[in-house]
């Protein structure tokens, strides 16, 4: 039974665990949520994810989310194509930028997320990139570190915004 990828345009998480489906080559059945249509809070889809976000995976009837567990989950059931490091150190150190991409750099483009996509005035949400560029985020190998930094750095790559201040 493939497994069912429960998917909502424009989510770096959910870009996360799309990359590692791919880069894996696991079958996967793609169900795309309308964040407009509030279909992430449909009670059909909060009777698998109580919280009602994506990315959502149902493995064997067995529904997980969280990006970054998922993809902790993905490289144990799927040892094909690994995402984590062999060595310790080099595994400590993609939980580590997976840590930094959630606490840090998550954060900071949702302020500029906010303040591009859904501003509502000119004065609404300037903000300052200062503690970006000491994030590092990707890696001479696509591995895990490409999953989790690459959507942040897609998505700001994709709409840079217009209201920035700071270095
Ligand atoms: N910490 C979660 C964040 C997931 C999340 O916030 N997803 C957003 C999209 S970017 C969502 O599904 N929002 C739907 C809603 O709030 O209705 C993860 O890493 O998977």
């Amino acid at each position: 039974m493939a497994l069912t990828f429960y998917y909502g345009s424009g989510s770096p998480f959910a870009w996360k665990v799309w990359l590692a489906l791919e880069h894996k080559a696991i079958p996967y059945d793609l169900k795309v949520l309308s964040f407009d249509k509030g279909e992430t809070r449909a009670p059909a889809f909060r009777a698998i994810n109580p919280r009602g976000k994506v990315p959502t995976i149902v493995d064997e009837g067995y529904a997980l989310w969280e990006s970054t567990v998922i993809l902790e989950y993905l490289d144990e059931v799927y040892p094909e194509r690994p995402l984590l490091p062999k060595d310790l150190q080099g595994r400590a150190t993609v939980r580590r930028i997976a840590a930094e991409a959630e606490n840090f750099l998550g954060p900071l483009i949702g302020n500029l997320v906010g303040a591009t996509l859904f501003r509502k005035g000119p004065e609404d949400g300037v903000v300052t990139l200062s503690n970006c560029s000491r994030v590092k985020i990707a890696g001479k190998k696509f591995s895990c570190r490409g999953c989790h930094g690459l959507p942040y750095a897609h998505r700001f790559a994709a709409k840079p915004p217009q209201c920035l201040s700071g270095n």
